[in-house]
């Protein structure tokens, strides 16, 4: 008789920057979260859905845990908090090429208690072999008060999400945690994130990889409108906003030449995700505050009423 179907949900959580959406990426082998260099770069929950033969696995990514102040920044506090009490095991992401620092601290604080099985992914050893990594165990260690081999709960992972090493092994811890059950999607589903905010986040990516210093945090993206053009073109007109007239300038770039080449750059990746052709327009406006302004977060996709 086959095994019995295993499923469940296993948060990607960890401070910004250290490879949470390129390990989603990387387990489902499609892009379905954005990644960039720049810390912060997701802004809210995002569920990636692994189907096999022994079962299911819902993977939730979430914004990099940091310490920001405006509704933005509790937005994506709670979303990435929020995420570890709904789900089955969870998997702590670290950058083990770098150093500990306080985020980390904090992470682990609001993990240590929470009682499910945790998979400390130390990530990226592909870089410096994993020179840090007895930092973390030792942060582990520190919060826990004993050695890292008497703790049940924490398995650790070498990783590196880039080049896919450890990633089946990763599955396979993962499905001896989760408990019997059916599917919770269809088979075919990769992801609940939805489209518009998809095709938001695939622009401001773009941007994210073209801009420097302080401005990729001052950027949103809203879709404004998505319909269809004459023939198979699929028209999608986005705003882009920034919070200062002198990010608007680089934004725009000399002679429109940075807004160019993310129009170019997003096109492609939008056709990918929609499967035709796409006429996209960019626009950029000056809002100082939508960072802290409900009515054009909500305009954006962030629910809050969806958080705990
Ligand atoms: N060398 C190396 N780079 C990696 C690895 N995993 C991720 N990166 C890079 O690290 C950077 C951040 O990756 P993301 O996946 O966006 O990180 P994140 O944890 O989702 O970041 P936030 O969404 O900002 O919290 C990108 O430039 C990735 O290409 C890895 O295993 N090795
Ligand atoms: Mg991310």
């Amino acid at each position: 008789m086959a095994e019995k179907l295993k499923s469940g949900m296993v948060a990607i959580v960890g401070r910004p920057n250290v490879g949470k959406s390129t390990l989603l990426n990387a387990i489902l082998g499609e892009k379905v979260s954005i990644v960039s260099d720049v810390p912060q770069t997701t802004r809210q929950q995002i569920r990636g859905v692994y189907t096999d033969k022994r079962g299911q696995i819902v993977f939730i990514d979430t914004p990099g845990l940091h310490m920001g102040r405006d509704k933005l920044d509790k937005y994506m506090s709670r979303a990435s908090t929020g995420s570890i009490d709904s789900v089955d095991a969870i998997i702590h992401m670290v950058d083990a090429s770098e150093k500990t620092g306080s985020e980390e601290q904090y992470v682990i604080s609001r993990l240590n208690k929470c009682g499910k099985p945790i998979i400390v992914g130390l990530n990226k050893v592909d870089i410096t072999k994993g020179k840090f990594v007895p930092e973390y165990i030792k942060l582990w260690e520190e919060t826990r008060g004993g050695p890292v081999t008497e703790m049940k709960d924490l398995t650790l992972l070498p990783l590196s999400a880039l080049k896919g090493n450890n990633v089946k092994k990763l599955l396979d811890l993962l499905f001896e945690f989760l408990p019997e059950g059916p599917l919770l999607y269809p088979e075919d589903v990769l992801t609940d994130f939805p489209q518009r905010m998809a095709m938001a986040d695939l622009i401001r990516e773009k941007l994210f990889m073209l801009m420097r210093e302080e401005v990729p945090h001052s950027i949103a993206v809203i879709i404004e409108s998505v319909r269809p053009k004459k023939g198979k073109v699929l028209h999608i007109r986005a705003v882009i906003l920034v919070e200062r007239e002198s990010q608007k300038e680089i934004v725009i770039g000399k002679a429109g030449a940075v807004l160019k080449q993310v129009g170019t750059q997003a096109r492609k990746d939008l056709e990918d995700l929609v499967g035709q052709k796409v006429f996209l327009e960019l626009f950029v406006k000056t809002n100082p505050d939508w960072r802290e302004d409900y009515g054009t977060l909500e305009e954006m996709g962030y629910v809050f009423s969806d958080l705990p």
